[in-house]
């Protein structure tokens, strides 16, 4: 899909105080998207704290604003490598980041169309993508693969700071939530390395085939949707710019939080305890803040990560260039393993390195 086949998203602030209203287009469109739900200056400092990490640890040339986010590109790198991890456990440690999910806009907005207290999931994410590394763009998907839980939680996702189309802001297939099911995911590469193929889909849900939609974001811009919306990121095709975005996910109190929510985000890379996280900030409200709230953690179901990995060694015995890529990380980050033991012994058989 071509980011020009986009339509553009219905903007909701119209609706801001009509709850009614706001849940029949939640209901309907499977998605919400609101101007300036946040207030920019909040977006804004969080960018200034997270573009100073990353022109510490060389994501950004040294000799341009950090705020303009302009990329080294000799420095990168995607979630998967190390180094991505080492960075971005550095990101993970402001308070800020943390704070933002937050925000009573946030929260506020989200309890409203829940009808009941939420509680923001700790372990979210930023996603820091490189420009013209779009072979790891976020692939078609459905959040409940990933963040599991309940099929009630909602995705809020937001840049950090204005994110036109070329910079790849998120784009939601409408309606597509009405599937009302858990769609089959294959291997790929990108955030969650886990994708939708629609010209399947299509076949027994003629209904997914509707224009994508999507829009220029400026900082505040705020997009929720439940955990079967069909979404992708658009790919960052700007020259030169860093994209910055949140993921920011909530639940209803009293419902299933799948565990891996409740812990750093990737640490199965490489670990980082709430502790670590925490060490150096200045106040204590949101530390171990949902061990207050009502709820029930459930173990991970690593059943659709498993069918991708097993897609992973079959693609890469045909020569699939993404899937021997996915297969040498496996061997990189977890060589003792047994899914690295199964890649090494499929790169060999190939004949390549691992
Ligand atoms: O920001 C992205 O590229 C990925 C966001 C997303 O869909 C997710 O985290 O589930
Ligand atoms: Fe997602």
């Amino acid at each position: 899909m071509v980011a020009q086949a986009c339509k553009e998203f219905r903007v909701s602030n119209d609706a801001r105080g009509d709850v009614p209203e706001l849940r029949r287009r939640l209901t309907e469109e499977g998605y919400l998207f609101f101007r300036k739900l946040v207030n920019p200056d909040k977006v804004m400092s969080l960018r200034r704290d997270i573009t100073r990490v990353l022109r510490e640890v060389g994501w950004l040339v040294a000799d341009a604003d950090p705020m303009d986010g302009i990329a080294d590109v000799s420095a990168k790198c995607t979630e998967g490598d190390l180094p991505y991890n080492t960075s971005y456990h550095k990101v993970y440690k402001l308070e800020s980041f943390h704070r933002l999910p937050h925000d009573p806009a946030l929260v506020g907005m989200v309890e409203k169309l829940m009808g009941r207290r939420a509680i923001p999931l700790p372990g979210h994410k930023a996603r820091i993508w490189f420009p013209k590394f779009t072979e790891h763009t976020t692939p078609l998907h459905q959040d409940f693969v990933h963040y599991q839980g309940s099929l009630q939680a909602l995705t809020c996702w937001m840049p950090v700071g204005d994110c036109p189309v070329p910079l790849g802001p998120l784009a939601v297939l409408p309606g597509s939530h009405k599937v009302k099911k858990v769609l089959s995911h294959h291997f790929s590469l990108g955030a969650g390395g886990l994708i939708i193929d629609l010209d399947e889909q299509v076949a027994t849900h003629p209904e997914l085939d509707v224009p994508w939609v999507t829009t220029d974001f400026e900082a505040g811009d705020v997009l929720f949707f439940p955990a079967l919306t069909i979404h992708r990121a658009l790919p960052n095709v700007t020259e030169d710019r860093i994209r910055i975005s949140l993921d920011n996910r909530y639940e209803g109190e009293g419902d299933n939080i799948a565990a891996h929510m409740l812990t750093p985000h990737m640490t199965d890379i490489l670990p980082i305890s709430w502790e670590e996280v925490y060490k150096d900030w200045k106040s204590d409200d949101l530390k171990y803040y949902w061990k207050k709230i009502n709820h029930r953690a459930i173990p991970k179901y690593d059943g659709y990560a498993q069918k991708g990995f097993a897609e992973a060694l079959e693609l890469a015995r045909t020569g699939d260039k993404r899937a021997i890529l996915a297969l040498r990380r496996t061997v990189r980050v977890h060589p003792e393993s047994d899914d690295a033991r199964a890649a090494r012994a499929v790169l060999e058989e190939i004949g390549t390195q691992a």
